[in-house]
């Protein structure tokens, strides 16, 4: 990639920062761990849940620090950045303990900071302090942005709209987008109108029935502070990919809001967010996405090698040596486990391993170790055997948020149900072929299908000594692989 004068600025200024981190880094141990994913992916939820656990007291056997009692205590501490916004976990956690309601859909990145007093395996007392950045998984998804010109994102995003299923919500898009002359005069309604329809066309695409993933650029969907600006008003036009714009033309138009798209954009986040990581959790709803069907997991397949492709571009196309991105290890975890039962979790971690597998393989070539978990950060039901007539079922109990409705029956918020999760097949791959597997279902002993119900987060039986700790499943193995070393 030819370096522009852009690309030196902005190493200058990643230089300059890396130094000033390491100074930081030296004097007080630090780790920043990065949380994404995709909208409702579960970042929120787990974020508030491993903070709680950690200050509370949680249980978590298989976290070697805290289960031998070397932890002393954990505590927050100031948020350091002046210019990110405080993750809000007083509010999130009386949220989900005391409403016993999930936390409300953020949009934007912020920030938190845990203090950790432990002592190492020899006896020395310690402190690391733990950052915690929580940002939408649709902004890394932008950074490939950086290395194509606008040619090459409008091919690739033209294609990607003539296939199924997207091709059945791209219609009116493509309709529009037909009657532009690329090499004609600049032209600001007809722009307006493409962006319109483009952006209905990839919120349509994110639609719970598609569940579609792979939906550059992500600030279209999630535009905050950059509503209506010129940055965000731009669309794909039919254009070869070695031609040149004309000036004056509208594919000139679109080519310099596209690039200011990556400057106010994208690099922004690059520089002061991403490149300074030291560690990340991906969290997937891959249920969700199973439940759509293989293309819902083909997508999410395509979207998460974009993701591990973040990590080798990092570290390749964008900088000289003098910086490297430094996160050297990234966990992707299948959220909300807690819908299927035990039996499923390590299957459900095999799908995950499937679908970052050969991504994987090329993440790790930059050194970066990666690991696969299957959790609920909070787990809002129980297991139980059922009777079904002379058979005894394994279920999962949970109380069905307010409002839910399956099959007709609306839930009023108090009454637990029992359902039959559906089986994830032994074999991955039956899955990603779509081989007899059209998403999951609920198995034939089971007349209702309550696969898509939201449960309500747990009740918390008080003891009188504390507030009790929030149940999970495997909440204590994530921390173990992101920090455990780090504590020794
Ligand atoms: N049962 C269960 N549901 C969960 C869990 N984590 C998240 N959820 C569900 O997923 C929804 C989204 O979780 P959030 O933590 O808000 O997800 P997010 O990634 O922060 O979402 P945005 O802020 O919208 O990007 C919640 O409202 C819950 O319904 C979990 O551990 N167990
Ligand atoms: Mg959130």
């Amino acid at each position: 990639m030819a370096h522009t004068f852009t690309d030196i600025l902005e190493e200058a200024r990643l230089s300059a920062r890396a130094l000033l981190d390491y100074g930081e880094h030296f004097f007080n141990p630090t780790i920043r761990l990065g949380v994404t994913g995709l909208s409702r992916a579960g970042k929120t939820v787990f974020i508030t849940a491993l903070i709680h656990g950690l200050t509370r007291g949680g249980r978590f056997p298989v976290f070697e620090a805290f289960a031998t009692g070397r932890i002393a205590r954990a505590q927050l501490a100031p948020q350091p950045d002046d210019a990110v916004p405080r993750f809000d976990y007083e509010t999130h956690v009386r949220t989900l303990i005391e409403e016993r309601r999930w936390p409300n859909s953020t949009v934007d990145i912020s920030e938190l900071r845990l203090v950790i007093d432990y002592q190492r395996p020899n006896g020395a007392d310690r402190r690391l302090t733990l950052d915690i950045v929580d940002y939408p998984g649709e902004w890394l998804l932008d950074l490939p942005l950086l290395g194509k010109s606008y040619e090459q994102w409008s091919r690739e995003s033209l294609a990607l709209s003539r296939e199924a299923p997207r091709v059945h919500l791209a219609g009116e898009w493509h309709a529009q987008l037909a009657t532009l002359n690329a090499e004609g005069r600049e032209d600001e309604q007809a722009t307006l109108a493409a962006a319109r329809l483009f952006t209905g066309y990839l919120r349509a695409c994110r639609d719970e029935r598609f569940a579609m993933s792979l939906l550059p650029p992500g600030r279209f969907l999630m535009p905050g502070n950059l509503a209506g600006s010129p940055a965000l008003t731009f669309a794909p036009l039919d254009v070869p990919l070695d031609g040149t714009a004309p000036e004056g033309s509208l594919w000139a138009m679109m080519v310099r809001r596209y690039e200011a798209y990556k400057d106010v954009v994208v690099r922004p986040f690059f520089r002061d967010h991403f490149a300074r990581l030291d560690r990340q959790i991906v969290l997937v709803d891959a249920l969700g996405a199973f439940n759509s069907g293989p293309e819902a997991l083909h997508d999410l397949e395509a979207a998460l090698a974009g993701i591990l492709d973040c990590f080798r571009i990092g570290r390749s196309t964008i900088l000289s040596s003098l910086f490297r991105p430094r996160i050297d290890r990234i966990l992707f975890a299948a959220t909300k486990a807690d819908h299927l039962h035990h039996l499923s979790h390590d299957r459900l971690e095999a799908v995950l391993r499937r679908a970052v597998s050969g991504a994987a393989a090329r993440a790790e070539q930059t050194g970066a170790a990666i690991d696969v978990v299957a959790l609920a950060a909070v787990r809002a039901t129980r297991e139980a055997l059922v009777a079904r007539g002379r058979d005894k079922l394994p279920s999962i109990l949970g109380t069905p948020a307010p409002g839910e409705t399956a099959n007709g029956e609306t839930f009023d918020g108090n009454t637990e149900v029992a359902t039959f999760p559906g089986d994830l097949p032994v074999d991955p791959e039956e899955l990603f072929n779509g081989a007899g597997f059209r998403g999951m279902s609920s198995t034939a002993a089971d007349d209702s299908d309550f696969r898509f119900l939201r449960f309500r987060p747990p009740l918390l039986e008080q003891d009188g000594r504390g507030e009790p700790a929030l149940p999970h499943i495997r909440l204590d193995r994530a921390l173990q692989f992101l920090i455990g070393d780090r504590l020794q």
